[in-house]
């Protein structure tokens, strides 16, 4: 184990993808690692990724890889979706080979499943992220599926958010999911290549708060299957990242984020612990029939659990 550890610490991206692994399967191993390189980690630009399927992240992602390898940075990407394209090594659909990418030691790509998390991110996600900061990354981007809550816990965890979206075809009414307007750091229309782009732009421009902290975000506009406007989006996040370092917001953040990680931390170990033995198995059983049975309401059994589990 120590042995990995020092791997991934010198940049083997090998043994980086075996503790991945060892997270997602929840091996105890993987826990002792994590608590070994917790202390190696913090050190890179996290930059979450959100907006509906098919707006065009994974592509923008690829791009941003090859526009900050260009600019000397180390990259790491985690795909917090089964269906994003980032298989083997090569970006499908717009035929962007990724294959140079996967050679190189200073990229690292990784999708990772939810498995049923309710906010579509897994806690795995964000401890893979740690071995990513371990192994030297410098920027490392996680893309969520735009549904369900993952976007406000990323808006949570990540230093600068980017909101994708595209495009509404023919007369569909541009309706932005709620929520997006308080959690961008930065909007991309992508697929500006389509009718509507100009309409979306002006959209966002005209609903976007301005940000408390000094920062207004930026509405950007890409064709990410051409490349246009990467370097813009590039040059944004930079601007973002030098924002959050000057303003002292950064530390707000750092803040916040551990809060973030410590409440998900204590949410599971408290739920395992009290659901774990086959005892426990039996008793929650009898939790829930008391909540059908209108016996008693979620919030009471859950404290008696709580004690119960307390007392054992
Ligand atoms: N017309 C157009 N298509 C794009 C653009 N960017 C991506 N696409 C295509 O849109 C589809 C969805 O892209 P993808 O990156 O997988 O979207 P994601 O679900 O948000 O990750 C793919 O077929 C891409 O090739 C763009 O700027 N213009
Ligand atoms: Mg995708």
């Amino acid at each position: 184990m120590t042995s990995l550890v020092a791997r991934v610490l010198e940049g083997d991206k090998r043994a980086a993808a075996r503790l991945i692994s060892m997270i997602e399967d929840d091996e105890p191993e993987a826990r002792n690692a994590l608590r070994a390189i917790y202390r190696h980690s913090g050190k890179a630009h996290l930059v979450g990724f959100t907006g509906p399927p098919g707006a065009g992240k994974s592509t923008l992602i690829s791009r941003l890889i090859k526009a900050f390898r260009a600019r000397g940075r180390k990259v790491g990407v985690i795909a917090v979706d089964p269906t994003s394209p980032f298989t083997g090594g090569a970006i499908l659909g717009d035929r962007v080979r990724m294959t140079d990418a996967s050679r190189d030691p200073n990229v690292f790509i990784r999708s990772m499943a939810t498995r049923g998390h309710p906010g579509g991110l897994a806690l795995a996600t964000f401890d893979a992220v740690k071995v990513l900061e371990a192994l030297g990354m410098d920027l490392v981007m996680v893309e969520t599926v735009g549904a369900g809550q993952s976007e406000v816990e990323i808006a949570k965890r990540a230093h600068t958010t980017v909101v994708v979206e595209m495009p509404a075809s023919g007369d569909e009414v541009q309706i932005l999911k709620a929520g997006i307007l308080e959690i961008g750091d930065l909007y991309v229309v992508n697929k500006a290549d389509l009718d509507g782009a100009d309409a979306m732009v002006s959209n966002l421009e005209l609903v976007i708060p301005e940000h408390s902290k000094g920062w207004r975000p930026p509405v950007l506009r890409t064709v990410a299957s051409e490349g246009t406007g990467v370097t813009d989006v590039a040059d944004e996040l930079e601007k973002h990242w030098k924002h959050l370092t000057a303003s002292g917001e950064l530390a707000a953040r750092e803040r916040a984020r551990a809060e973030t990680e410590l409440r998900g931390a204590l949410a599971e170990a408290a739920l395992q612990r009290l659901t774990a033995r086959p005892a426990s198995q039996a008793n929650l059983g009898k939790a829930i029939d008391r909540i059908v049975h209108r016996q008693s309401d979620v919030r009471t059994v859950a404290e008696e659990l709580l004690k119960a589990g307390k007392a054992s």
